[in-house]
């Protein structure tokens, strides 16, 4: 009876000691905010990313980058205001992102390797890319890990290829490479580049960003499989921030948001082909500043941007004055003789005149456009008529709306084109036969050298010119550079 009791008390103690327990723990359960709770209260996402072309920059426009841009968006639909923080080392980076009043969030072309998992929690992936052994021309192309004995090899410290080459070298001991924590992957390729180094690793979509500052550098191979890159939060957070980016990164995969912004930025060497990519640096250094004295007063003189006409003139006849094609198209612009004429050039050889026949027909062709066609397809619009004649143009804007389709939209519109080449379409139409597909190609390539031109014309270079021989560029050759706002 007594032990009975007494187990009874003792229980019954036990059980309101849980109870209380339990309490105690539910309401600081109810009390302690999520992580995104604490980040919406505070108003601010706070972010680290790394500084460099294919993440974070400044140019004349202020703050950009692939990764920047994103995460701006998803700042935006959060309603927070975006704080950026640049890590000196991926080690940073990670270590930061521990601290208690540290940066939520990484947004910084980070690869989710099984090696970070101690480290970070992972996102979904937003970007798939593959690990490139980059050399310079002119060296015996590596065909595989086997070339890469002997070899000078330098990496990011702390990085995914790190990780890959202390894998290797397993299977390979005498395979040697360093590991840097004051560099950053353009300083990698400049190294590769000037022969500094033999051997870096870099992800494809970095190389594609830097392709155009190196042309002297190449892809041996492909080192391994195609890898993802995710954004990261401490590992010891709880999920509501990551599900909201998870959700978040569906949303721009689902309405085309994230692949425009991959074109835009990747999408380059897609375009022009790596030989592309690099005969255009070659020619940036090399023919542009003879001419862009003459892009930069004819721009200012119509009050169109400098580069968006430079993009003209290299698609049209890659900045050489003497340009001829089979029909009788001359000089840097490529007028025919109608347009010259009627835009008062004399001599369409003149790299000048040519110019400036160019910028007012390309202004002129802006105008003819209907108001409803808005930037930035306007541009657009205005490039296709420059190709094609705007007489065409409106050809095609009637077959895309007879489509159904949206005839002010350049997406919708670049799809209808081609098919003034076909007797079945253009029979319909007022103008008649056009190769349709040319002002499509000729719009997509204007377009990846007007934004390697954005990248790199930075505000230091704005009123200097690409003038041979001239070192404005700070911390590398003649060529222009990605800027660096923090060094790395
Ligand atoms: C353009 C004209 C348009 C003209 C179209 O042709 O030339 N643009 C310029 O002169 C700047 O004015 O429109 S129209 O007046 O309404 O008929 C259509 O005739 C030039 C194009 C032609 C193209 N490049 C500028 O983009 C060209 O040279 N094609 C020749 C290719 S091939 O090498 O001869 O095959």
């Amino acid at each position: 009876m007594f032990a009975q009791s007494v187990f009874r008390t003792r229980c019954a103690g036990w059980l309101s000691a849980i109870g209380i327990l339990l309490l105690l723990s539910g309401c600081a359960e109810e009390t302690k905010p999520s992580t995104l709770e604490r980040i919406q209260a505070e108003g601010t996402l706070r972010v680290i990313t790394r500084n460099s072309p294919a993440t974070y920059f400044e140019d004349r426009n202020g703050e950009t980058g692939f990764e920047y841009e994103l995460v701006k968006r998803f700042a935006e639909d959060l309603g927070l205001k975006l704080e950026i923080q640049t890590a000196d080392s991926l080690d940073d980076l990670f270590s930061s992102l521990k601290k208690p009043d540290g940066p939520v969030l990484a947004a910084a072309g980070l690869v989710s390797t099984p090696g970070r998992s101690q480290s970070a929690l992972f996102s979904d992936e937003y970007l798939q890319v593959t690990p490139q052994v980059i050399y310079r021309n002119g060296q015996r192309r590596p065909t595989g890990p086997e070339d890469l004995i002997g070899k000078r090899i330098l990496v990011l410290k702390g990085s995914s290829h790190a990780e890959q080459l202390a894998a290797l070298k397993l299977q390979y001991p005498e395979l040697n490479y360093e590991e840097s924590a004051a560099v950053e992957v353009v300083d990698l390729l400049r190294m590769v580049d000037e022969g500094q180094i033999d051997i870096t690793l870099v992800d494809s979509n970095e190389l594609a960003m830097n392709q155009v500052y190196f042309p002297n550098v190449r892809v041996g191979f492909d080192i391994g499989e195609a890898q993802k890159l995710a954004w990261a939060v401490a590992p010891g957070e709880d999920h509501s921030l990551l599900d909201e980016v998870n959700a978040f990164l569906k949303r721009a995969k689902d309405n085309g948001s994230l692949q425009r912004l991959k074109d835009r930025y990747y999408g380059h060497v897609d375009v022009l082909g790596y030989v592309g990519a690099y005969t255009f640096a070659q020619h940036l250094q090399q023919r542009l500043p003879r001419y862009e004295k003459f892009f930069r007063d004819a721009a200012q003189a119509h009050k169109i941007d400098w580069r968006l006409l430079a993009a003209i003139g290299y698609q049209e006849s890659l900045w050489q004055p003497g340009a001829t094609s089979k029909t009788g198209v001359r000089g840097l612009m490529m007028l025919t003789l109608r347009t010259a004429q009627a835009m008062g050039v004399s001599n369409r050889l003149d790299p000048k005149q040519s110019i400036v026949g160019g910028a007012k027909y390309i202004v002129y062709m802006k105008e003819q456009l209907p108001e409803s066609i808005q930037e930035p397809d306007r541009t657009w619009f205005a490039l296709a008529a420059y190709n094609v004649g705007s007489g065409h143009l409106e050809d095609a804007r009637k077959l895309t709306k007879a489509e159904g389709l949206n005839p002010d939209k350049w997406l919708d519109v670049q799809k209808i084109l081609p098919r003034l080449a076909q007797k079945q379409w253009f029979s319909k139409t007022r103008y008649g036969y056009a190769r349709g597909g040319e002002p499509v190609h000729f719009v997509r390539n204007i377009r990846r050298y007007y934004d390697i031109l954005t990248w790199v014309t930075q505000p230091q270079l704005e009123g200097t010119q690409f003038a041979e021989g001239n070192q404005h560029v700070p911390g590398i050759d003649k060529r222009p550079q990605p800027p660096q706002t923090t060094p790395l």
